[in-house]
């Protein structure tokens, strides 16, 4: 790979070069994310929920636009899999593509009156997600989930409405197949 190009590996599922950052949450930065605190608390908090790789060009500016790939992990916390914190967008009229490229997920959707609902994520699959709707991926599957994201560069992201609030929606293992639940 030369140092001046920036390639989407899509098998691997990872972005490499120029303009790319990475950042990786591990379950003891998700505290207060899982429903079972008692589950949490026995798990191995080093783990590797998700893994995001951006490619960003221009900063946070208005008509730009970012690219990401998220790799979420297998597994669960209590009966609960694996997950991305999930947010809103800080600037709420900001839309985002979503596209599954490996694995099985479900992606949590909610609008701003806590009405939420999903849509199964799989190779190909690809996913709107309109303005003034928070979005979550969720790993059901047994293998890591890998999906692709573009979406405008002055969007922001507001992580505190959801780590209050909450989705009003959960997606729990119930007699080994995945389940919502409503809160
Ligand atoms: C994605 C997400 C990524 C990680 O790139 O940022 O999947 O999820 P959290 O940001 O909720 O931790 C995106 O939606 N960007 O806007
Ligand atoms: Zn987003």
């Amino acid at each position: 790979m030369s140092l001046y190009v920036t390639e989407f590996h899509n098998a691997a599922g990872s972005l490499t070069g120029n303009h790319v950052t990475s950042s990786v949450r591990r379950l003891k930065e998700l505290n207060g994310v899982f429903l079972s605190k008692e589950a949490y608390d026995r798990s191995d908090l080093e783990q590797v929920v998700y893994e995001v790789e951006m490619h960003n060009v221009c900063g946070n500016v208005e008509g730009g636009l970012y690219f990401g790939v998220s790799r979420i992990s297998p597994g669960k916390v209590g009966d609960e899999y694996f997950m991305t914190k999930g947010h809103f967008h800080e600037k709420r009229n900001r839309g985002e593509y979503y596209w599954g490229i490996r694995g099985k997920g479900m992606l949590v959707l909610m609008d701003e009156n806590r009405e939420a609902y999903t849509e199964d994520v799989f190779p190909g699959s690809l996913h709107y997600i309109p303005g003034h709707i928070a979005h979550r991926l969720v790993n059901i599957g047994e293998v890591t989930l890998v999906v692709g994201a573009c979406w405008p560069s002055d969007a922001g992201h507001d992580y505190d409405t959801i780590q209050t609030e909450g989705f009003s929606i959960r997606v729990m293992e119930q007699d080994g197949n995945p389940s919502i639940m409503h809160y």
